[in-house]
């Protein structure tokens, strides 16, 4: 199994499809879901702990596992624990510059008009855990809610026999106040719920696999939500003066998450197209989780795709609207100037994907299935709440008393017509 090379030219509806409508693959497992959903909502801690034994194998003890985790960065080779605070300063450096700012202003007319943010109270992140587990998302969840103000950071991760001491540790670096050793739609439930241990909270963020994702989905509306992340995505878009075998590697890079993942590249030019595909197969070969890669490969929505033109390829990559975009081209800025929708973009020969992932401080939970034509990942932002603020002096309100008055008794609504008729004329 390896990848394809095709030219966009030659895609009919249902390859098109395949790229386009990417499925993160919930739908199947959405009424197991509901029903785990429904027995935490139900039942608290004593459902999760049930559900933990069924689908984790593991009889917990005790559920919050707070103090392992600080335990777990202090046991840490130094090497690991400076990597993980290399991460951590970066990426809080590059989300300390996104905190909004509060304003007012006075305009001549007597409105005084402004904005006010403030951070939410109670949030909790997901970190995956098992065959997936990431500390490096830990980080990318945690940071931005603490840089954001929030009061209190619950942090949830699948138990295991031996829970990874790199992620814990990544827990207890990048701030969270309170852990817990569950995972899977029962942890997604207990944080949107609350149980007798586990706090409930006002937003639930971070990735995690098809289940999570699918409760997600379902407590979505009692508790705020990020976005439905999917499988991992790269889009390379690359000219004839890309090195094919850098290209080759974002597409195995990416493609080792998951044998869902979806890596494409896309090329003006027919030679760089085949190169690339060719490097793909021999990279493969050599990389330790082959088996994983090459599934992705051989997915419907990867593909080598040859374009026409520049233009063609660049109308793809809006269209596809990947979670990572990758320009390798001579004309890098310009090619980006094109294209709105991508959840993160890397410029330049230099510039890996797998720098976003750890350490260069951008944040690496973001939208896939095409979710960038709508929405950003995760930011400061996310954990934030905006409120707006106003003050008429007694010229303001006089100035648009009538256009207020006019529309409110459009509406038909004749006591907020009075509520301004009255200011007026209790001055006079
Ligand atoms: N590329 C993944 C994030 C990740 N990569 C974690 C390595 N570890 C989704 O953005
Ligand atoms: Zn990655």
């Amino acid at each position: 199994m390896t990848i394809d090379v095709e030219p966009i030219a030659d895609l009919g509806p249902d390859d098109r499809t395949a790229f386009f409508e990417r499925d993160a693959g919930i739908e199947a497992v959405r009424s197991d879901v509901r029903e785990i959903v429904d027995r935490v909502r139900a039942e608290g801690d004593v459902a999760v702990r049930e559900f933990t034994e069924e689908f984790d194998g593991v009889s917990v003890g005790n559920l919050e596992i707070t103090d392992e985790c600080e335990r777990a960065y202090e046991d840490l080779d130094d090497d690991l624990r400076e990597a993980i605070e290399t991460a951590a300063a970066n990426v809080r450096e590059f989300h300390e510059a996104q905190v909004p700012e509060d304003w007012r202003e006075a305009f001549d007319d007597g409105r005084e008009l402004g904005r006010r943010f403030r951070p939410l109270e109670r949030v909790g992140v997901y970190v995956p855990g098992g065959a997936a587990a990431y500390p490096s998302s830990a980080i990318m969840g945690v940071v931005p809610a603490v840089v954001a103000g929030v009061d209190h950071v619950s942090v949830v991760t699948p138990p295991a026999d031996e829970l990874n001491p790199v992620t814990l540790a990544a827990i207890h670096a990048a701030g969270a106040d309170a852990v817990y050793s569950v995972g899977g739609a029962q942890a997604i439930a207990g944080l949107a719920y609350g149980t007798e241990t586990i706090t409930r909270v006002q937003k639930i963020v971070g990735p995690g696999n098809k289940w999570v994702t699918a409760a997600k989905a379902e407590v979505r509306g009692d508790v705020e939500i990020d976005f439905l992340a999917g499988p991992s995505e790269v889009l390379v878009v690359a000219d004839e003066t890309a090195d094919p075998d850098l290209v080759a590697a974002e597409l195995v890079a990416q493609a080792e998450h998951d044998p869902n993942a979806s890596v494409v590249a896309v090329t003006d030019d027919e030679e760089t197209g085949a190169a690339v595909a060719e490097s793909v197969d021999e990279q493969a070969n050599a990389r330790e989780r082959e088996d994983v890669i090459r599934e992705a490969l051989a997915n419907d929505a990867s593909g080598v795709l040859v374009a026409r033109s520049m233009s063609e390829a660049i109308l793809f990559g809006e269209e596809y609207a990947p979670e990572h975009l990758s320009i390798i081209a001579d004309d890098d800025e310009s090619i980006l100037e094109r294209i709105d929708s991508a959840g993160s973009v890397f410029l330049g020969p230099n510039t890996p994907v797998a720098a976003g992932d750890y350490a260069s401080g951008t944040n690496h939970v973001l939208p896939t299935n095409g979710g960038a034509r709508v929405t950003g990942g995760l930011s400061v932002e996310t954990f934030v709440r905006s409120t707006t603020v106003q003050r008429l002096s007694s010229e303001g309100l006089a100035d648009i008393g009538d256009t207020i008055t006019t529309l409110a008794e459009a509406e038909g609504l004749e006591a907020h017509a009075e509520s301004v008729r009255k200011r007026l004329t209790d001055d006079e």
